[in-house]
């Protein structure tokens, strides 16, 4: 290669290395994670050997605390953060907002994104404007893992229209999750009263097929797949004593049969909801989820201000995960 033309490559390649690393530094001191901003739903994915992790920017608003049914949640940007060590964290800020779906009317939920080919599709929930109702998924896709992340395809993924209602009517399109199998077949999973299951097409932003329903004891939303070894894992928050914990299932193939498993962690500190994110980074594994512990900007902690934490996470022998205390020490 001519000399300009490796120096271009050369400086091509350290501007993509920088933007994935760009942002303030910081170094958790245990659990909660984040400490400058209530967050929630934690979304890890890890890429050439980083851990990043999405999640939903809880903001206080005045009335906050009497409201009720899903409005005590006020998300208006997903943030990103990442480390290379589960010690030093970088904080790269917002990377994608509501707004940024022209369909949307704001407020933001649950969501992960996943990459594939060099491509990473957020996967996130949103209230939905005319002529969609409800609450929907959207699918948005970038070239980074930092973002800027753009609608993939101008419309709703899964809108209220595609789903039979149940007994969560306007809000059951919610919190999608996606596994990518490994013959090449990505699965969405998502929904709140119901766990709603499809294929996705292998460009990541169509469903595929019917919309399959799974039934599993006491879910109620956050669903997570994974899988280990030949396992698939499906973990979701069920309802506990009056507020969620979270429980999982696993099966030996993707579809509607599942196996429960138990529950994987007791309720959350302080929080109604709880949401279970897990990766394996660095030959260990995560599970990441929310409490409400955290008092930060002279604003405490409640069902719309939680904030994100993460604890190890070890199977048995034969493939169950074994129940994750939740800690204030976090990872050390
Ligand atoms: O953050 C809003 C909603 O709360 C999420 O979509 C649910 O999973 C629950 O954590």
């Amino acid at each position: 290669m001519k000399t300009p033309a490796r120096f271009l490559l050369l400086s091509m390649l350290a501007v993509a290395a920088l933007s994935c690393t760009r942002g303030k530094q910081f170094t958790p001191t245990g659990n909660p994670l984040i400490t400058d901003k209530f967050t929630a739903d934690p979304a890890p994915m890890v890429y050439d050997g980083r851990l990043y992790l999405y999640v939903g920017h809880d903001e206080y608003y005045e009335g906050q605390d009497t409201a009720s049914g899903g409005k005590e949640f006020n998300i208006t940007e997903w943030l990103c953060y990442s480390t290379r060590d589960m010690k030093t964290w970088t904080d790269h800020g917002p990377v994608l907002r509501p707004t940024d779906f022209k369909w949307a009317v704001g407020e933001a939920w649950a969501s992960q994104v996943v990459e594939r080919d060099g491509k990473f599709y957020y996967y996130t929930t949103v209230q939905a404007g005319e002529p969609y109702t409800g609450k929907a998924i959207g699918v948005a896709v970038s070239d980074s893992p930092t973002g800027p992340f753009a609608d993939a395809i101008g419309r709703p993924l899964v809108s209220d229209d595609m789903t039979s209602n149940g007994e969560r009517g306007w809000w059951n399109d919610i919190d999608p999750t996606v596994l990518i199998d490994d013959d090449g077949t990505p699965w969405l999973c998502w929904g709140n009263g119901t766990c709603f299951l499809a294929r996705l097409k292998k460009n990541m932003t169509e469903i595929d097929g019917e919309i399959m329903a799974i039934d599993l004891p006491r879910y109620v939303e956050g669903p997570w797949l994974h899988k280990r070894g030949d396992t698939y894992y499906l973990t979701y928050a069920s309802m506990g004593d009056g507020r969620e914990n979270i429980s999982y299932a696993t099966a030996s193939r993707m579809g509607t049969e599942w196996e429960y498993r138990g529950e994987l962690t007791g309720m959350a500190e302080n929080s109604f909801t709880i949401h279970p994110g897990i990766a394996e980074f660095g030959g260990e594994w995560y599970l990441f989820y929310h409490n409400a512990v955290l008092t930060t900007g002279g604003h405490k902690g409640a069902i719309g201000r939680r904030s994100v934490c993460v604890d190890r996470l070890y199977y048995n022998p034969d493939g169950t995960m074994r129940s994750v205390v939740q800690t204030r020490e976090g990872i050390k």
